[in-house]
């Protein structure tokens, strides 16, 4: 007979791996989704809208945009602490993670990597508190998986420049107050800060997702979009620039999506043990205990792989497949979990009642997103064989 029920972090005592600041860190963001978050989420989702700048001054309060970055009103935490925050985000929904991953680890990380110093002064302390939101244009309708071929042109004229074409599925575009997009010019793929009430730039919502809809998602199109010289940013030329960026998202990604399944085994085991079926609680089935014991052997092997990478990034030492392996594998795991706890809660499993269904179809774009599972897969491959597979 088990001693103790425990948690799923607890069964792999990953507190111990944890710093008294991380912990506490983890705490209070953790306090935050329960208490605003997760009473909400469910009719926010269903009604495709997020009040996503009441939030975001919340969540500036909190310290927690640009929390992982240094300066500027920016915290300088750890990257497992960021990592932590993340997690704890998703365990609400993947929409609340994404607006804080599009606001710290895109936008605000392009600014504080490639921006002037004072492009830095100008934008990163108010991103910080929430007042700017920033959105982050590299898809365009052609050119997902291969931004390297993406069309957005930026043309100089006299000390202007000029800026014509389209991003596609771009998270806050029509909430933000500027966006950062990334276009071809002649000397290479360059990021400019667009405010989002320049003349000739417009964002269209994307309606009718089935997944993510706690979060705005929006089409940007730039039609002459005249900025000035300081517009862009001048410390990068090429897609070093947004891949750079997308290093630090796909980061919090890795250890976002365990919070989606976190919750969602939590969630599963409740149910499992107050569910009374052939007048025992499901819970008390083998079968029953074997997705359990399943779920989160693999929830726990993909949070001790996240605060590895987390440790070597902090180190300084993390290289951009080691985080792809982290996406990869955290990504398709939290799925595989949201989808055998969605079995377990039977037919209420497909309502808004529960979150698991909710974090399920969210989890269907974080494994489309900041690279798809398949890029990642090849990412690794190329690591392991030097072929680019993706270009034969
Ligand atoms: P390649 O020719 O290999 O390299 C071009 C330049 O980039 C450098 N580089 C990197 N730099 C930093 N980090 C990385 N991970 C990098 N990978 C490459 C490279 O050194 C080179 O620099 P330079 O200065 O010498 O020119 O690039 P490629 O065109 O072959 O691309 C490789 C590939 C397939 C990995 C890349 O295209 C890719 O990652 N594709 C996936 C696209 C993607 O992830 N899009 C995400 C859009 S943003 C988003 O989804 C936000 S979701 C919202 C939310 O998070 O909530
Ligand atoms: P495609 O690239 O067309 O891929 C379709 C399928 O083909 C995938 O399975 C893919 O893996 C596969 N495939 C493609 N090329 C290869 C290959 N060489 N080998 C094998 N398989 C391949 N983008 C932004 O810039 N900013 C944002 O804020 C942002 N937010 C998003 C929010 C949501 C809700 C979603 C769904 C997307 C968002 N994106 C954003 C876009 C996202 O990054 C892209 O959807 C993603 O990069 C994939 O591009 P795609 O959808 O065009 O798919």
């Amino acid at each position: 007979m088990a001693n103790t029920i425990q948690t799923p972090e607890g069964l792999f005592d990953i507190d111990g791996l944890l710093t008294d600041e991380e912990l506490e860190i983890r705490g209070v963001i953790r306090k935050f989704v329960d208490k605003r978050i997760k009473p909400d989420v469910a009719g926010w989702f269903e009604r495709g809208e997020i009040p996503a700048k009441e939030l975001a001054v919340e969540l500036g309060k909190l310290g927690v945009l640009g929390m992982h970055l240094e300066g500027y009103g920016c915290a300088g935490a750890g990257a497992v602490a960021y990592g932590l925050a993340c997690l704890e985000l998703e365990a609400g929904d993947s929409g609340i993670r994404s607006l804080v991953s599009v606001q710290g680890s895109l936008a605000m990380k392009a600014i504080h990597a490639f921006g002037s110093e004072e492009q830095k002064q100008q934008w990163l302390p108010r991103m910080a508190t929430g007042e700017i939101l920033g959105c982050f244009g590299l898809t365009e309708p052609d050119f997902g998986s291969n931004p390297a071929g993406m069309r957005t042109r930026a043309k100089r004229d006299g000390k202007d420049w000029v800026l014509n074409g389209s991003k596609m599925w771009i998270t806050n575009g029509n909430i933000a107050d500027i966006a950062v997009v990334w276009a071809r010019t002649d000397e290479g793929i360059r990021g400019f800060i667009v405010p989002t009430d320049a003349p000739g730039f417009s964002a269209v919502l994307v309606h009718h997702k089935l997944s993510l809809r706690a979060s705005i998602t929006s089409e940007l199109v730039l039609d002459n979009v005249r900025l000035p010289e300081d517009a862009v940013l001048p410390k990068v030329s090429s897609l070093r620039g947004p891949l750079t960026c997308l290093n630090e998202a796909r980061y919090g990604i890795l250890f976002g999506a365990l919070g989606a399944a976190r919750d969602s085994i939590e969630s599963a085991i409740r149910y499992g043990l107050e569910r009374v079926q052939f007048d025992h609680p499901i819970a008390a089935y083998q079968l029953t205990q074997k997705k359990y014991a399943d779920m989160v052997v693999e929830y726990g092997k993909a949070l001790i792989l996240a605060l590895h990478i987390g440790r070597l990034k902090e180190q300084g030492k993390v290289r951009p497949e080691q985080i792809s392996i982290g996406k990869f594998s955290s990504v398709k795991q939290a799925l595989d979990i949201t989808r055998e706890c969605r079995s377990i809660l039977g037919a209420n499993g497909i309502t808004l009642e529960y979150p698991v269904m909710r974090h399920m179809s969210n989890l269907e774009s974080v494994y489309t997103y900041e690279g798809t599972h398949e890029m990642h897969t090849l990412v690794i491959g190329e690591a392991l064989t030097g072929i680019q597979a993706y270009r034969v």
